[in-house]
């Protein structure tokens, strides 16, 4: 090898490692750049995280006085005209966040797990709620959602028997890729796992989602808070509409505080004892389980979480969160009380 193909050799060696040297320095700084990318991107969402927590710590709070004020006044009462708990949060700005809250009653809204009683550690189903049930569908979803059908579908997968009780309905053999639960649901999205359930039949208002929940079996439903479209599918089957229009009437006037006094309008001289007996079961005038929104924005980004409370009414109880869920901001923060609900009670 002459002297000059040998500086050639050398000369393409010493421009392979440069080039190999620079790819190693690209790629570090790559990596070191995505790191601390992801890095502040966590932290981001710790301080939003953080921020919303500390905001249901107020609502919490919010709700825990309003208990001592009623236990106080002797007035176990809840509604949201003459109370402060329906917290409604516009954006406001705090520190470098803005934060929007509200505050609802789980309690004023149709309770999925009515669907089914107890008996002998058995879920049996029950035809009335499936009757309510069907006409809240009816009220509430575009008309190709079949109603009846997902109310019977929803009563079989809560049901504890493996048998299609009802003309309509569906258990384990009719579902390909998942298994009834049989027993009571935890969260009201369980009705889009039903058989008949359709994504493009389900309601256009995202907020229609704010009328159905799940709760004990035994919760009774709020009159002082339910949304018009949830007394019309509980009070309205079995009484009526003019039944319903009582009970607007009445809360409009002043809180309605004792569901005895209700049952004596004339508005339910229609039903015989037991019908009264039966729907006076079903009813309350306060509320156990509540339901905190806080979106919060920092530097552009969005995070919102959903809380869900139980404030034991007792004496010596607490309060005390049963479901945290952080959630995409794809829809309107919810209205304080509830959906539909108007300020005056309509
Ligand atoms: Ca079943
Ligand atoms: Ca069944």
């Amino acid at each position: 090898m002459t002297a000059s193909k040998q500086h050639g050799v050398a000369l393409i060696i010493v421009l392979m490692l440069f080039a190999i040297l620079s790819t190693i320095t690209l790629e570090i700084v790559f990596r070191q750049d995505r790191f601390l990318t992801r890095a502040d991107n966590l932290l981001q969402w710790d301080k939003r995280y953080q921020y919303a927590m500390a905001a249901e710590v107020v609502a919490q709070q919010g709700l825990i006085d309003d208990l001592d004020d009623d236990r106080n006044n002797n007035a176990m009462v809840d509604d949201c005209v003459e109370e402060q708990w329906a917290v409604q949060l516009p954006p406001t700005p705090y520190d470098d966040a803005m934060l929007s809250a509200s505050v609802q009653d789980l309690q004023g809204r149709f309770n999925l797990n009515w669907l089914i009683t107890t008996s002998g550690g058995q879920f049996i189903r029950n035809p009335e709620a499936i009757t309510q049930l069907t006409r809240l569908i009816e009220q509430t979803f575009p008309p190709e959602a079949n109603p009846s059908r997902l109310a019977n579908e929803m009563a079989d997968w809560l049901d504890s028997n493996n048998i299609v009780d009802s003309v309509e309905g569906a258990e384990d053999p009719e579902y390909r890729n998942r298994r009834t639960p049989n027993m009571p649901v935890s969260h009201e999205s369980e009705l889009r796992a039903l058989l008949s359930f359709r994504v493009n039949s389900q309601p256009a208002e995202s907020l229609v989602w704010g009328l159905f929940t799940a709760l004990p079996q035994g919760t009774t439903l709020n009159v002082n808070t339910a949304p018009p479209q949830v007394l019309d599918a509980v009070i309205g089957s079995v009484a009526g509409t003019g039944a319903v229009k009582a009970v607007i009437e009445e809360r409009k006037k002043a809180p309605i505080t004792a569901i005895s006094n209700l049952m004596q309008e004339p508005a339910f001289n229609g039903l015989n004892a037991n019908q009264k007996n039966d729907l006076a079961s079903l009813l309350g005038v306060s509320s156990e389980y509540f339901q905190v929104m806080v979106n919060v924005e920092v530097d552009g980004q969005l995070s919102r979480l959903v809380s869900r409370l139980h404030r034991a009414n007792g004496q010596g109880k607490t309060t005390s969160v049963f479901s945290r869920q952080v959630s995409p901001l794809l829809t309107p923060l919810e209205p304080a009380c509830n959906p539909f609900y108007n300020a005056d009670g309509t």
